[in-house]
């Protein structure tokens, strides 16, 4: 597996001390072809809600974690923690609870417009990618920071952070060859008593990972193109 190897990471108080950064400068017709490669691969990723069990090579999937660690975060504090749970036990725990959260919410807790915006997309109280995918990626924000000896501190812009992170996360898994979903049970409080996280972190998101069964179908969506999305002056 490909580590990175930091010493510094900011502590409160401490004054500012830069080091240099000097990354060379890519030529322009690279950048355009890099970036024209990139825009192809990104629009291949789809998010996939049948998965096969086939196990999935573990390195690619810390490795993407790794990427998505990278994120800025607001301070640099890194506000989040990502959970991989591979044990059956502990994701069929987890799918049961998250079924029972998902039945209350389709049998109306919604509200019929939502439930109206997730018609299109297929979506029920049945998940059965949280036991099919070999891997889960649980993850967590840290809501603020607390010391051993129970000190807490302000952590900023969490959200923005862990979103920032989730999104370089899918990217990576996608650009590494493997089929992810972001799924948001709600409320997904039981995600910190199954996995036994502290009280200062809270459940952002399960992103189950694998390779999509071989009937796999998704939703025949159209993304907006460009000049939908882009304004520029
Ligand atoms: N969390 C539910 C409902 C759901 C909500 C949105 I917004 C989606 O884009 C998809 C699903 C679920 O996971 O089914």
């Amino acid at each position: 597996m490909a580590t990175t190897t930091r010493h510094w990471t900011p502590t409160h108080g401490d004054p500012y001390r830069p080091v240099p950064y000097r990354p060379g400068r890519m030529a322009p017709a690279e950048s355009l072809a890099r970036a024209a490669e990139l825009r192809a691969r990104m629009d291949e990723r789809r998010t996939v809600r049948q998965f096969a069990t086939d196990p999935v090579p573990l390195d690619v999937v810390r490795d993407a974690i790794a990427c998505a660690a990278t994120a800025p975060s607001g301070a640099h504090q890194q506000p989040w923690t990502f959970v991989l749970v591979r044990d059956p036990g502990v994701r069929r725990r987890i799918r049961d609870a998250a079924e029972e959260e998902e039945r209350l919410s389709y049998d109306g807790r919604l509200g019929e417009e939502w439930l109206a915006a997730l018609r299109p997309l297929g979506t029920d109280e049945v998940k059965p990618h949280l036991t099919d995918a070999p891997a889960l990626i649980v993850v967590f924000q840290q809501r603020y920071w607390l010391g051993e000896d129970g000190t807490k501190r302000k952590h900023y812009y969490v959200d923005e952070s862990v979103g920032i992170a989730v999104g370089m996360l899918l990217s990576a898994l996608h650009l590494s060859g493997l089929a992810a979903l972001i799924h948001t049970p709600s409320p997904m409080r039981f995600l910190s008593d199954v996995l036994g996280r502290p009280a200062n972190e809270k459940a952002f998101a399960v992103i189950p990972v694998g390779y999509p069964a071989p009937d796999c179908q998704v939703p025949d969506l159209v993304r907006k193109s460009l000049d939908q999305v882009l304004v520029e002056f």
